[in-house]
């Protein structure tokens, strides 16, 4: 959560020689910031209790408008962790013979003058609502096989129902929610087989009671009905949710397909089926398209949106193009969720940023093999064990799947 004022600095606020400004002014910026992050978190103007540091990093001069912006990175039960950050967006322009005492410009790249850590508390008793603006419990999402993944690449990929099983149960325990689930066949290959599919969720089952989220994306190259496969298990074998894929791009070296007519007629499967769907968004273009089939009545909001960045060929993961994406949220469905799914040596850092953003978090070996630079995930449960971590560091509970599905609103 962030929040930001801008004002200019005046003559009165000039304290030492060459109309130098009193570093103290920024803190009271600073101040007014953290105060409208408690309000908007916790209903209450709340108290800075803390600064960790504080850096004065250029001068501030009268007539400079500052820019003062701060975000929420961390929530306790009744403090909140913050980062800070003054920007000079405007100065007087330095007196030439052609300027006016007047004379003022925008900077063509902001400066920064002031950078702080600090906390700030609202009292268990004076948080208005309990649910204001805190984060939901993080949804951890284990990807714990996937389509394209090799033993070669990472031999602890899991690849029978019973290591599916297995490693469900680790990642469960390691506190994943959700296991995103694709088979293989016994050559190891990608698999979208009905029956591949009930040996597997059975073999999940018997271990844990997480939610099974099928793929109905499968491999490149296979036909809508083909990926269809895991709909066809009903009952108790019947997945909770299934991935929408909605949009083409190219996946690599290869076309991931996904026509208009093929991404409705899998949402209609989906939604006949009974499953909750997960819409994957791996392009800005796709947030439309999801948009477009609710308005069409294909699928119902609140949607769940997985952003699966850092594909070659699609939207790449980093801050920019996240918060992008999380500025368009607004042209979906009320309470519709997001989680991030960051692909190959970015997962871990999209997992932190959506953990701090107060999103859910997709980690494992379908989209990412290594633990550290290097070093190879024993399998996803350690993926998750460290995602878990991450949203623990940033203030956020981790959601079981009872409290996931409610979250998602999963039916019974
Ligand atoms: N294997 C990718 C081509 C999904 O699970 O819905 C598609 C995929 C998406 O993995
Ligand atoms: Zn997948």
């Amino acid at each position: 959560m962030k929040a930001m004022i801008r004002m200019r600095i005046g003559d009165h606020d000039a304290h030492y020689a060459g109309k130098l400004v009193d570093g103290a002014k920024m803190l009271q910026l600073f101040g007014d910031v953290a105060t409208e992050l408690c309000i908007r978190a916790d209903g209450d103007e709340g108290l800075f209790r803390a600064y960790d540091s504080v850096e004065f990093l250029a001068p501030v001069r009268a007539g400079d408008f500052i820019e003062a912006e701060g975000e929420i990175v961390g929530w306790g039960r009744t403090s909140l962790k913050m980062e800070f950050v003054a920007r000079k967006v405007i100065a007087p322009t330095p007196k030439r013979n052609d300027t006016h005492e007047s004379s003022a410009d925008l900077l063509s790249e902001p400066e920064i003058v002031c950078r702080a850590r600090g906390t700030c508390v609202v009292p268990a008793n004076m948080r208005r609502a309990a649910e204001f603006g805190r984060p939901k419990p993080c949804i951890i999402t284990a990807a714990i096989v996937g389509a394209e993944t090799t033993r070669e690449q990472n031999p602890h990929l899991p690849i029978t129902a019973e290591e599916l099983g297995v490693e469900a149960e680790r990642c469960a325990n390691a506190g994943a929610s959700i296991i995103h689930l694709h088979v293989r066949d016994d050559a190891g290959k990608a698999s979208q087989e009905t029956e591949r599919f009930r040996a597997a969720v059975r073999a999940i089952r018997a271990r844990t009671n997480v939610i099974i989220q099928t793929s109905t994306g499968g491999a490149v190259g296979m036909s809508v009905a083909e990926r269809a496969g895991p709909l066809g298990l009903t009952g108790k074998d019947a997945p909770e949710m299934a991935t929408l894929n909605v949009g083409t791009i190219n996946f690599g070296d290869d076309i991931f397909q996904n026509s208009a007519a093929e991404a409705k007629e899998m949402a209609e499967r989906i939604t006949k089926h009974g499953a909750t769907p997960e819409v994957e968004i791996y392009d800005a273009g796709h947030i439309d398209i999801a948009a477009d089939l609710v308005k069409r009545g294909v699928i119902k909001g609140p949607l769940h949106l997985q952003f699966v960045l850092g594909i070659r060929g699609a939207l790449s993961a980093n801050q920019r193009n996240l918060q992008f994406l999380l500025e368009r949220m607004d042209e979906l469905p009320a309470r519709s969720t997001w989680g991030v799914a960051g692909v190959g040596r970015y997962q871990l850092a999209m997992a932190e940023l959506a953990a701090r953003w107060g999103g859910n978090v997709r980690v494992g070996l379908e989209d990412n093999i290594y633990l550290d630079k290097g070093v190879l995930a024993q399998g996803s449960a350690p993926l998750v064990e460290r995602a878990a971590l991450l949203c623990k560091n940033h203030g956020r509970e981790i959601a079981t799947p009872e409290g996931a599905r409610k979250l998602l609103g999963l039916a019974k």
